[in-house]
């Protein structure tokens, strides 16, 4: 049985929490506590620890799915976490400001995980109004960074099977690239 440790990162409000509800099979277990950026994001709590789901794909694949903080100063719960994944998922809440500028920097935290794995964009809240649109995002990851290669998807957090989807496509793409990667080394000088 093979097993994957997938995190879910992203700023607050941009849908984690909700996402992970949707795919797992257990119950969630997640830490809430008092949302002290409320001058930020008016919501009344906000994670600060984590959200923990499974999921089973196949009877093969145990997916672990962790949610990780979206307030930066809970950095060390990142590093932590981001050694034992395989892949994430980084939602992007389109409604708020600057979403195209924030998935960058969220990115840039996370390229050593690219490395090691895989790492894809979910833009969320896409059906709340006028946000920058999809292109804009992958024109934005393309300039930043042209050596990654980063799917950008639309998605609804609350929707079990788009979320499913995003899961299938990140795991998919950390498979083929464990596969392909031996062979790289092999042909290398
Ligand atoms: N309309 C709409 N609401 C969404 C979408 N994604 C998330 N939400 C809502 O946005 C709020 C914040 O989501 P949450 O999962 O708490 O975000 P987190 O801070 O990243 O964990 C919740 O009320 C969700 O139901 C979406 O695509 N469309
Ligand atoms: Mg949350």
């Amino acid at each position: 049985m093979a097993e994957h440790v997938i995190l879910f990162a992203g700023p607050m409000g941009a849908g984690k929490t909700t996402a992970i509800r949707s795919l797992s099979e257990i119950e969630v277990v997640s830490t809430e506590a008092a949302n002290s950026e409320r001058h930020v994001v008016d919501k009344a709590t906000t994670t600060v620890a984590l959200d923990y789901g499974e999921i089973t794909l196949g009877d093969e694949d145990k997916v672990r799915l962790y949610g990780v903080p979206g307030q930066k100063r809970f950095d060390f719960m990142w590093a932590i976490l981001k050694k034992r994944a395989r892949g994430m998922i980084m939602l992007v809440n389109d409604d708020a400001p600057d979403a195209v500028q924030t998935m960058i920097e969220y990115l840039d935290d996370f390229s050593d995980l690219y490395e090691r794995g895989g790492v894809i964009v979910g833009v969320s809240r896409t059906d709340l109004g006028a946000g920058p649109g999809l292109a804009a995002y992958s024109a934005a990851l393309q300039a930043q960074r042209p050596d990654l290669i980063v799917p950008v998807f639309t998605v609804d957090p609350r929707d079990a099977g788009q979320m499913r989807t995003v899961l299938m496509t990140l795991i998919a793409n950390i498979e083929m690239r464990a596969m392909l990667a031996p062979a790289a080394e092999a042909v290398a000088p």
